[in-house]
C-alpha cells in the first residue's frame, strides 16, 4: 500500500466511524498515544518505501486499482493486503536505466572530452613555447643593446679621464684605446669635438709633442669620399700638409685615412681606415 492509499483509508475510516483515529482511547491517554505512534510509524514506513521505488525505477502509469486494505483500530495488529506492481520485463528495465542515465558521460562523450583536453593542452603548450621564444629573443636583443651602451659609457669615462692638452682656445686629447678611423671619429663627436684638424705647422708640432715616439694616431684628414681629395672630419678646409716622403701612396688602392707619426716632426701617412690606432680629438 502506498501513502496515498493509506491516507485514503484513514479518510474512509474516519468518515465511517465519524470519529478521529484512536478516539476510543479518550479516557486512556497512554493507549491513545501508542495507537497514534503506530499510525505514524506506518505512514513513515510507507513514505520511505515509495521514495525508494521512485528512485530506482519509473513506475508505469497506474491503472492498478487501489489496494484493498483492512485495518482494525485500536487493535495492536493490522492486516494489510497490497497488490504490488509486477516488475517490468528485463529489456524494459534496461531501457529505463539507460534513459535515466542520459546526464552521465557515455564512453563516446568521455572520448570526446579527452580529445578536447588533448587539443587544448597542445595549443596551450604551443603558445607557451612561442611566448618563451619571443621572450628569449627580446632578452638577447636587450642584452646586446645593454652591452653596447656599457661599452659606449666605458669609452666616455675613459675619455674623461684622459689628459687634456690646451692651446689657442682648443682642447686636445690623445686616446689610450685603439680604434678604427670611423669609430675614433664617432668617439670624438661624443666627446664634443672631432678628429683633430691640423691647420698649420705650429699646431702640427703641438699635437706631435704628446704622441709618443714610435707610435701613431689618427687625425681628421681623409679622402674617403673621393680619391686624393683630402678633407677634414669637421668639414673645415685646410691647405697645410705634412706628408712623409712618398706619401700618400694609396697602397693597394685602399688607403683613405691619415695618421700622424709620434715624436719628431709629426709626419703623415695615408693608411687603411679599418686599422685600429690611437687618435687625437680636438674641441673648441
Ligand atoms: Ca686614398
Amino acid at each position: 500500500m502506498d501513502g496515498r492509499g493509506f491516507f485514503l483509508l484513514l479518510i474512509v475510516f474516519s468518515s465511517v466511524s465519524s470519529s478521529f483515529p484512536c478516539s476510543e482511547f479518550v479516557s486512556d491517554l497512554y493507549g491513545e498515544i501508542n495507537c497514534l505512534r503506530r499510525l505514524l510509524s506506518q505512514c513513515t514506513s510507507e513514505k520511505a518505501n515509495r521514495e525508494t521505488r521512485r528512485a530506482t525505477t519509473t513506475l508505469p502509469p497506474s491503472t492498478t486499482p487501489l489496494p484493498t486494505t483492512t485495518t482494525t483500530f485500536p487493535s495492536t495488529t493490522s492486516t494489510t493486503t497490497s497488490t504490488t506492481p509486477a516488475p517490468p520485463p528485463s529489456s524494459s528495465w534496461n531501457d529505463q536505466v539507460t534513459e535515466s542515465s542520459d546526464d552521465w558521460p557515455t564512453p563516446n562523450s568521455a572520448l570526446i572530452i579527452d580529445a578536447l583536453k588533448y587539443e587544448l593542452t597542445r595549443e596551450i603548450e604551443t603558445k607557451i613555447r612561442e611566448a618563451n621564444k619571443k621572450f628569449d629573443e627580446k632578452m638577447a636583443s636587450y642584452q646586446v643593446q645593454i652591452e653596447m651602451e656599457m661599452k659606449k659609457i666605458n669609452k666616455e669615462v675613459r675619455m674623461i679621464k684622459l689628459k687634456v692638452h690646451r692651446r689657442a682656445n682648443h682642447e686636445y686629447i690623445l686616446s689610450d684605446e685603439r680604434e678604427s678611423w670611423y669609430t675614433a671619429s664617432e668617439i670624438c663627436t661624443q666627446w664634443g669635438g672631432h678628429l683633430v684638424t691640423i691647420k698649420d705647422s705650429r699646431e702640427n708640432s703641438f699635437v706631435a709633442g704628446f704622441i709618443p715616439l714610435g707610435e701613431s694616431a689618427w687625425i681628421g684628414l681623409n679622402d674617403i669620399q673621393r680619391e686624393n681629395d683630402f678633407v677634414n672630419a669637421n668639414g673645415e678646409k685646410t691647405t697645410y700638409r705634412k706628408w712623409e716622403d712618398g706619401q700618400p701612396d694609396n697602397l693597394y688602392h685602399n688607403e683613405n685615412c691619415v695618421e700622424m707619426m709620434g715624436g719628431g716632426e709629426g709626419r703623415w701617412r695615408d693608411s687603411l681606415c679599418l686599422l685600429t690606432k690611437r687618435f687625437v680629438c680636438r674641441r673648441n
